[in-house]
This record gives structure tokens, C-alpha cells and sequence, in this order.
């Protein structure tokens, strides 16, 4: 009886860790013309959401790397991190908008 248990939970342990984890996604807000944090840490493959809450539209892009394209009043952006570095980016429409990615 005991072994059966010990077996059970053996299998129950095993089911946990099969699921895939989701990748981990880092937030900015953009309100009031500034990037909330101003500073974000990632790993090469982690995802990077801005989500706009100001009534205008904004951008996220470091030159040469990547672009969030236009992101919309109540809308969001999105980047895949890639090759480790310090990103500093800014806002298309808005040459005042700085903020930096660091992936490592
Ligand atoms: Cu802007």
C-alpha cells in the first residue's frame, strides 16, 4: 500500500513539470510622453509589451535593431529581445522619449 502511494505521487510530480513555461514578458507603460520604467532587463527571447495610455500615439524603436511601430491610444507594441546589448530607444513622433533595453 505504501509503495502504491509513493508511485502515485511519483506520477502526480511528474505531470507538473511536462507543460511548456510560458515565455516571460516584460511590461512598459508609456503615460504622460515617458517610458515607465524608464530601464528594462531582459533575456534574449523574453518578450517586451508597451502598452500606451496616453490619447496620442507612440513608438518604441532603437535604431538598427528593432521598431515597435506605431502604437496606438489604449494600444500596445511588442518586441521579441534578441542579441544581448543596451538598447536605448526612443519614439518616432517624439523626440524627448528616451528609455533603454538592456538584454542580457
Ligand atoms: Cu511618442
Amino acid at each position: 500500500m505504501r509503495r502504491a502511494s509513493l508511485a502515485a505521487l511519483a506520477l502526480a510530480a511528474a505531470a507538473c513539470g511536462t507543460g511548456a513555461s510560458a515565455p516571460t514578458a516584460h511590461r512598459v507603460e508609456i503615460r504622460a510622453f515617458r517610458y515607465l520604467p524608464d530601464t528594462v532587463t531582459a533575456a534574449p527571447g523574453n518578450t517586451v509589451v508597451w502598452t500606451n495610455a496616453d490619447v496620442v500615439p507612440h513608438t518604441a524603436r532603437a535604431a538598427g535593431a528593432w521598431d515597435t511601430g506605431e502604437i496606438g491610444a489604449a494600444g500596445e507594441g511588442r518586441i521579441v529581445a534578441g542579441a544581448p546589448g543596451t538598447y536605448r530607444y526612443d519614439c518616432a513622433y517624439h523626440p524627448t522619449m528616451h528609455a533603454v533595453l538592456v538584454v542580457r
